[in-house]
């Protein structure tokens, strides 16, 4: 490496900050104080020395001409995104002034809410200060449901945790599924991986709405109708039990329930599982038969098929499959969601939620546009009467955007932003706060993909006058009179505090290894196969096909098929207005509304588009290219038609989550997407989203 540097220039390990699974070792070449390359470390088994489409734009993005590098005060009215720069000074006297009275006000401190999720996942920079800070200020606590909840649940209700095959080991696999995710999108560092185990032999799978790039690349696409997996998978083990292809073993020593699972299986034979997925009976057969004669298949389900009102029970009904078949005894074989529970990183040292008064009321982030629109804050309590948003963009990306935007612009509501870009949420700020970004500050990560803790060391000084969130909220707390040790700690210090528990997993993950190699293996056995013997984390330490966890919650203890909230058959008055349904999927080009504005992505996504198949085009008088308006009850929004055969008919795709301001019409996909919530863990519906497209006249 050092052969190929100009003289006086650097190397400065560092991590993808990303809300990815992948989580990136890079290398960050330093000249005259300036970043001058990003690269993905070669040494790093993941990461293998190449970077996805966005981060190779980082640097871009870094040192775009648009970055926020002054404090910034709103002058015009709400929402209106005019600004005069400000001092430091006058921005933490005037923010600690207010937030203050808020606290003192008959609203209290529970008026003010914290709302984050990973624009970074740092631990530093997303999960330490900030919430100690308003922990001690007593404010409302969060949920962090935006992404991941329900199908978190579907596995801890399962298998026990956010636990799966490990993805080093797919070259073991003798079956690929893709089930729900597009791999090459938004997980781009396991498709080498997938393609030494198609070498090895195994055939790969797609299973989803969209032909996707990934779905292309496959040996099969299985085109199935959105939010109805858990069919799907009802309907395998329906042949799986049928035809003898079960382990029993494996299920007699490692699983409870099983009864009642044959039982319900009963009830999903093919030709019905056939009506509800829209995959012709044959094909459930074969690939029940394909994946019961297997012996080690991979099955990566992602967060896409968990954003309906069945999401939850369908992760948990695809977690049953590798148990009933006996696929987790080899490496390679079983589920894969997250790997994100395999790390035990300090967080009670790095939370204090200690601080936070008893009783505090948590609001869940999927309903902000109730919780700021609703004067009884649509979730109890005191009305939102201040929030602080970091590390998110939720005029963008929170599910029915509109009302959003609506609550942001209240004249009772004070907003404080600190963000990179003047983004659709900074425009809506009382104040906008300059943050850095990871080139220049401290953080330390975990993977949901991977087993590996990555050190993200500052390559360079802060741009302009940026701080890190954790300094920020350091020097917010000083100026707000707080002075408890908690707020005192240092960068170094959380980082160490992070790698302080005594959990023997994370035995490896030292400040020392970390500060040395930039990142570190999880001390976990090699290969890892986490179920190979049992020891699910349940509360009876199997595979809990029969969950009473679930009979507790009032659901459905043992798997079944939960219909989206807007599943046609069940709302045939709505499915007669709206017949499309709509998944709005991360864009190639961009994560989630991060990289919207770095140009050479913005060109490369073009603008707001929508894809149709072909015959629901024609139907509509839709020509390709023709500008069109999506729609339902809740909302509209604009974008450019793209005809493909590659889509569902009877599904519509808009990919991305465009920033509403870079819109012809200000508004974006979110325009439609509902606040209902998933069946376990309170997620948002994104993809459970009926609509109807006409072209603009
Ligand atoms: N480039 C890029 N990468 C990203 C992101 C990004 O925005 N851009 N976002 C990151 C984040 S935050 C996350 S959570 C992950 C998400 O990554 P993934 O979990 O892969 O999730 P999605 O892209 O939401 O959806 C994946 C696929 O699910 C399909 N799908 C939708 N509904 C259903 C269904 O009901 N059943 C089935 N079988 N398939 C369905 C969609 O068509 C889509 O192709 O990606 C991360 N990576
Ligand atoms: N329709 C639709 N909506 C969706 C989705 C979808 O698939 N379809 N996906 C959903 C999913 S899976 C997710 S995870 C959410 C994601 O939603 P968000 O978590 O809001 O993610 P981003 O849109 O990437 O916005 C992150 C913001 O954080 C800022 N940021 C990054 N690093 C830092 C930092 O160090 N400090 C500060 N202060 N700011 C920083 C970035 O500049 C960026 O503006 O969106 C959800 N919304
Ligand atoms: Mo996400």
């Amino acid at each position: 490496m050092s052969a190929t540097l100009a003289p006086g220039a650097t190397v400065v390990r560092g991590s993808c900050p990303l809300d990815c699974p992948d989580c990136c070792a890079t290398l960050i070449t330093v000249e005259d104080g300036k970043a001058t390359r990003i690269q993905g470390d070669k040494a790093h088994p993941f990461t293998q020395g190449f970077l996805c489409t966005k981060v190779n734009r980082y640097l871009e993005r870094t040192y775009h001409p648009d970055r926020v590098l002054t404090p910034l005060r709103r002058v015009g009215p709400k929402g209106s995104g005019q600004f005069v720069e400000a001092s430091w000074d006058e921005a933490l006297a005037a923010i600690a002034e207010k937030l203050n009275a808020i606290r003192a006000s008959k609203h209290g401190p529970q008026s003010i809410l914290p709302y984050s999720y990973a624009g970074t996942m740092g631990l530093l920079q997303g999960e330490s200060m900030d919430r100690r800070f308003f922990h001690l200020i007593g404010a409302s606590k969060l949920d962090r449901t935006i992404c991941a909840t329900a199908g978190m649940m579907g596995m801890r209700m399962t298998v026990g945790a956010s636990i799966g095959a490990d993805a080093e080991e797919v070259r073991n696999s003798d079956l690929v599924i893709l089930w729900g995710t597009n791999t090459l999108t938004s997980n781009p560092h396991l498709w080498p991986h997938v393609l030494e185990a198609r070498a090895n032999g195994a055939p790969v799978l797609c299973i989803d709405p969209i032909r996707t790039r990934t779905a292309e690349q496959c040996d099969e696409w299985i085109s199935i109708r959105p939010g109805t997996d858990a069919a799907l998978a009802l309907g395998m083990m329906h042949v799986i039990f049928a035809e003898g292809l079960q382990d029993d073993e494996y299920i007699a020593q490692h699983t409870v329930g099983s009864e009642a699972l044959c039982t319900r299986v009963l009830e999903y034979p093919p030709a019905k599982v056939a009506q509800i997925t829209g995959i012709p009976a044959e094909r459930i057969v074969a690939l029940a038969r394909q994946y019961g004669r297997a012996k080690s298949a991979f099955v990566r389900i992602n967060y896409g098929l968990q954003r309906h009102g069945g999401g939850a029970m369908a992760v948990r009904t695809i977690a049953c499959l590798p148990a009933v078949t006996g696929h987790w005894r080899r490496p390679g074989g079983g589920v894969q969601l997250s790997s994100s529970a395999n790390f035990a990183f300090n967080r009670p040292a790095l939370h204090r939620e200690d601080l936070s008064p008893p009783g505090t009321r948590t609001v869940n982030m999927s309903l902000l546009g109730d919780a700021l629109t609703k004067p009884d804050a649509g979730v109890g309590g005191p009305p939102v009467m201040a929030m602080v948003v970091y590390n998110s963009n939720p005029a963008a990306i929170a599910p029915d955007h509109l009302k959003v935007t609506e609550g942001m612009r209240r004249e009772d509501l004070f907003l404080v932003v600190l963000e990179h870009f003047r983004t659709d949420t900074a425009d809506h700020a009382d104040w906008v706060l300059p943050a850095t970004t990871q080139v220049e500050h401290w953080d330390v990560h975990f993977s949901y993909g991977h087993l590996y803790a990555t050190l993200n060391t500052p390559a360079v000084a802060p741009l302009g006058q940026a701080l890190p969130n954790t300094e920020i909220f350091r020097r917010l707390a000083a100026r707000m009179g707080l002075d408890h040790p908690a707020l005192q700690d240092d960068d170094v210090t959380l980082v160490k505090q992070a790698v302080s528990g005594k959990d023997p997993r994370m035995a490896t993950v030292t400040w020392e290894s970390l500060s040395e190699h930039g990142w570190a293996r999880l001390n976990l056995p090699r290969p890892f196969a986490p179920f190979a013997n049992g020891g699910f984390l349940t509360p009876s330490g199997k595979c809990e096909f029969y969950s009473e966890r679930m009979a507790q919650m009032g659901l459905d203890p043992v798997p079944t098929f939960t219909p989206p909230h807007e599943f046609p058959e069940n709302v045939p008055e709505l499915a007669a207005k709206y017949p499309l349904a709509l998944v709005s999927s991360p864009a190639h080009q961009f994560m989630n509304s991060s990289f919207v504005n770095v140009g050479s992505l913005q060109r490369a996504a073009r603008e707001p588009e929508l894809a149709l198949h072909p015959r629901d085009a024609e139907k509509r008088g839709i020509a390709e290219g023709a500008m069109v308006v999506v729609q339902n009850d809740r909302g509209h929004f604009k974008a450019r038609a793209r005809i493909r055969e590659g889509i569902r008919e009877g599904v519509a795709w808009a990919p991305g989550v465009w920033w509403a301001k870079l819109s012809s019409d200000g508004r974006n996909v979110n325009a439609t997407t509902s606040q209902r919530l998933t069946d376990m863990g309170g997620g948002p519906v994104f993809y459970d989203n009926l609509v109807e497209v006409r072209s603009v006249s």
